[in-house]
């Protein structure tokens, strides 16, 4: 029997030697949070950034609990403090060995009824800079500090390649997103950096809970995967572990979906319908 840390996960040495640094925790909940549990208990040690003041209360107690050696604000959309937190990595480690993305963010009018006309250039314009060029700038900046059999994830979402209601200006920059994933892929990759992203389902998160609709999408997306049931934190981290690991050897420019199956469903049984 394997033993388990506090957080569940199952301890092992697939990360031990690697040092990594993780931007997206926002609280427990978070998908990157859950990410993060799995590489520690696989003995990786991290490097956390937060938004910003107003997440640090929540956020440090977390990384204290993994032993994080690094812990810093990072507003992706300035420069100054990409460049900043970046710089600290530089110093404090000096190298890095893999980088987790999990950002996204979308203004509430984007997010609702009719994309066509709700959405608006400002709006379309933040979506994209938050949710793909954070990126693309943070890949921009890890690279130089990274050898080969290093790798970089990012989180994606079925509504990139299909229509999703509601998920409006949040598809399309993650459509974007996929793409830059495989150009980032193909830069790095004569330097030995793998480059991914992971196409969770519907996950209970803060970005989740304002959902209109949130709910129903959880239980029918349940009725309509395949393994019929909700996408686990524990799927979703064991991804992104296998994918940062040298278990994930030779995959690069990949959108792997960890949905229960959904995304492989072109017509629901006949229960689900029902239902
Ligand atoms: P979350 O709210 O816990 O994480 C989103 C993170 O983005 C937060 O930590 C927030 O602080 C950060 N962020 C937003 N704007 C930022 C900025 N300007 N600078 C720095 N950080 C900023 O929610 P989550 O569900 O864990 O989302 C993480 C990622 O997973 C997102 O890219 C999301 O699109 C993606 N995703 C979520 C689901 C889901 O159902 N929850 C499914 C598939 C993919
Ligand atoms: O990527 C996401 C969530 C992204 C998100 C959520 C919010 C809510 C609050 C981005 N920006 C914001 N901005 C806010 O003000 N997911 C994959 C989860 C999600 O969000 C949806 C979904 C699903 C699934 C929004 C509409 C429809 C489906």
């Amino acid at each position: 029997m394997s033993e388990e840390t506090q957080s569940g996960f199952p301890k092992g040495k697939l990360m031990r030697g690697k040092r990594g640094l993780i931007m997206g925790v926002a609280n427990k909940k978070s998908i990157a949070w859950g990410i993060a549990q799995q590489l520690h208990a696989q003995g990786a040690e991290l490097g956390f950034t937060y938004q910003g003041e107003a997440l640090e209360k929540r956020v440090r107690p977390l990384a204290e609990s993994v032993d994080a050696s690094m812990f810093m604000p990072c507003d992706v959309s300035d420069d100054a403090s990409m460049d900043a937190a970046f710089a600290t990595v530089k110093e404090q480690w000096g190298e890095l060995d893999f980088l987790v993305h999990s950002i996204g963010f979308a203004g509430a009018d984007g997010l609702k009824g009719s994309f066509v006309e709700n959405v608006t250039r400002e709006n379309f314009a933040m979506t994209m800079d938050i949710s793909v060029f954070s990126f693309v700038a943070a890949a921009n900046r890890a690279a130089p500090l990274m050898k080969p059999g290093s790798a970089m994830i990012t989180m994606t979402y079925l509504g990139s390649e299909r229509v999703i209601p509601n998920y409006n200006v949040m598809g399309v920059a993650k459509a974007a997103l996929e793409a830059s994933t495989r150009y980032i892929a193909r830069d790095l990759g004569p330097k030995g950096i793998r480059v991914n992203a992971i196409s969770a389902g519907p996950m209970r998160t803060l970005a989740m809970a304002g959902i209109s609709g949130g709910r129903g999408m959880l239980s029918t997306g349940k009725a309509w995967s395949l393994l019929k049931e909700d996408t686990s934190m524990e799927g979703v981290a064991g991804s992104a572990l296998w994918l940062l690991s040298d278990l994930g050897r030779s995959v690069a420019g990949e959108v792997v979906h960890v949905d229960a199956g959904f995304h492989a469903v072109g017509m629901p049984d006949e229960d689900a319908l029902k239902g």
